[in-house]
């Protein structure tokens, strides 16, 4: 088999990839280790800017986001016992949109049947070769069967855990790292949620956000120990620690119901330097973590799929490297800058192991800041609904 671009991961960066390549006519091939099924059960980000937004319609495969998706124009911010609300919309001009990555990635799956784009689930031993020379090549398993693709580039879209970024000899490769004392457990109830906006609440107990996925399912995280067990946490003790977490307004307001998912997950920002290596780039998760406090997580993916796109469309039709070249260090100039704000705003809201005396009340006044000041609002609004691409 032989194709253009050789995806690993269909996740949200693998599939927009895909699609966006395919509008300007450059063939690809997928190549993901799970089923369609297990990728549209994974349970993850809620949030989009617009510019992810504008690369779904860009793609056709943004109606249902503007039909189901709810825009919002700002979020609130809770301590010391009330909730402050940041006005986006009027600080920016730009809003977000809850719409799962669910949603997305089955919109995508959608769009990419439609186009008749091949898709190889439950290919295992997925391995890149060459990439250093100019006839890169992925081989496969399928059904016990070996297979081969010859390609022009690979496109390493397999997440934190891929195989794209473990191919790359260790001195290649730079990787930055934090790894957060606590992670969130988080759980999804059919009930309607709380408050029509986002809410991050900075605890005593520790962190707790409550947000969405439509007007009738709701999603809540409280900050955990690491070492918590989901099954530590039976839905009871789920809504009495939130209920301790949150003013009391939201206290009144909030519906509880059934868990319908409940997951733990851990926190990290993470870089790799660079995202190129000869004919193989990484783009999303592969490349990238961010802790989900700035809801940054899916966006990146897209930015860097948009960065790719652009670079590879230069490529065929220019015939110019220019774009290829340049693409680590344009995707990571914005990468980096959403690490800073995903990391500046962890730190912010949660409880960490010094946040004791000094580091609470740093914390409160920054807080008090960031409500207070026209200036410190307006640049946590603009990292919120993205820094342009
Ligand atoms: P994905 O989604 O991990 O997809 C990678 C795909 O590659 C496949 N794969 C392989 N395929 C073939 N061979 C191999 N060897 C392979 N290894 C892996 C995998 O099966 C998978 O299908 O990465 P991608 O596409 O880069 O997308 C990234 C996003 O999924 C991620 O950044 C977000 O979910 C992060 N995130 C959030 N991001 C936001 O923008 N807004 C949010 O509100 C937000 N909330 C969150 C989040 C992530 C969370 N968790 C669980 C980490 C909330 C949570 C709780
Ligand atoms: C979510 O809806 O799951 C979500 C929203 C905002 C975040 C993190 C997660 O910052």
């Amino acid at each position: 088999m032989r194709t253009k671009v050789a995806i690993i991961g269909a996740g949200p960066a693998g599939l927009l990839l895909g699609q966006l390549l395919h509008a300007s006519g450059i063939d690809n091939i997928i190549l993901e280790r799970q089923t369609p099924e297990y990728v549209l059960g994974r349970i993850r980000a809620g949030l989009l800017e617009e510019g992810t937004v504008a690369l779904l319609d860009e793609v056709g495969a943004g109606t249902r986001a503007h039909r189901e998706g709810l825009v919002h124009d700002g979020i609130e911010l809770a301590f010391g016992g009330s909730r402050h609300r940041i006005d986006m919309k009027a600080a920016t001009g730009k809003t977000v949109m809850i719409y799962g990555q669910t949603e997305v990635t089955l919109d995508l799956m959608n769009a990419r049947n439609a186009a008749g784009l091949t898709t190889i689930y439950e290919a295992s031993d997925v391995q890149p070769h060459d990439f250093d020379t100019d006839h890169p090549r992925l081989s496969y398993v399928k059904d016990g069967a070996a297979h081969e693709i010859a390609c022009d580039f690979i496109a390493g879209c397999d997440g934190f855990h891929g195989i794209s970024r473990a191919s790359v000899t260790p001195q290649a490769i730079q990787t930055f790292e934090r790894i957060y004392p606590f992670g969130w457990l988080g759980i999804l109830s059919e009930t309607p949620p709380v408050s029509h906006e986002l809410i991050y609440n900075n605890h005593e107990r520790g962190f707790a956000l409550c947000t969405m996925r439509s007007t009738h399912r709701s999603r809540y995280y409280v900050q955990c120990s690491l070492d918590d067990h989901v099954d530590q946490w039976p839905d009871e003790r789920f809504w009495d620690e939130l209920k301790r977490r949150l003013d009391q307004k939201a206290v009144d307001h909030l519906v509880t119901g059934p868990s319908i998912e409940k997951s733990i997950a851990p926190l990290r920002s993470f870089v790799a330097e660079p995202m190129r290596f000869g004919r193989m780039f990484l783009a999303g998760d592969a490349a990238h973590i961010v802790p989900p406090t700035g809801a940054k997580g899916l966006n990146l993916a897209a930015s860097d799929a948009h960065y790719l796109a652009g670079a590879l469309r230069e490529y065929y039709d220019e015939k110019s490297s220019a774009g290829i070249d340049a693409y680590s260090a344009t995707a990571l100039a914005r990468v980096w800058k959403a690490v800073r704000f995903s990391w500046w705003m962890t730190s912010m809201l949660h409880k960490f192991p010094d946040t004791e005396g000094f580091g609470a009340r740093i914390q409160l006044a920054e807080l008090d800041y960031v409500v207070s000041s026209k200036a410190a609002m307006t640049s946590l609004a603009e990292n919120y609904v993205g820094l342009p691409f």
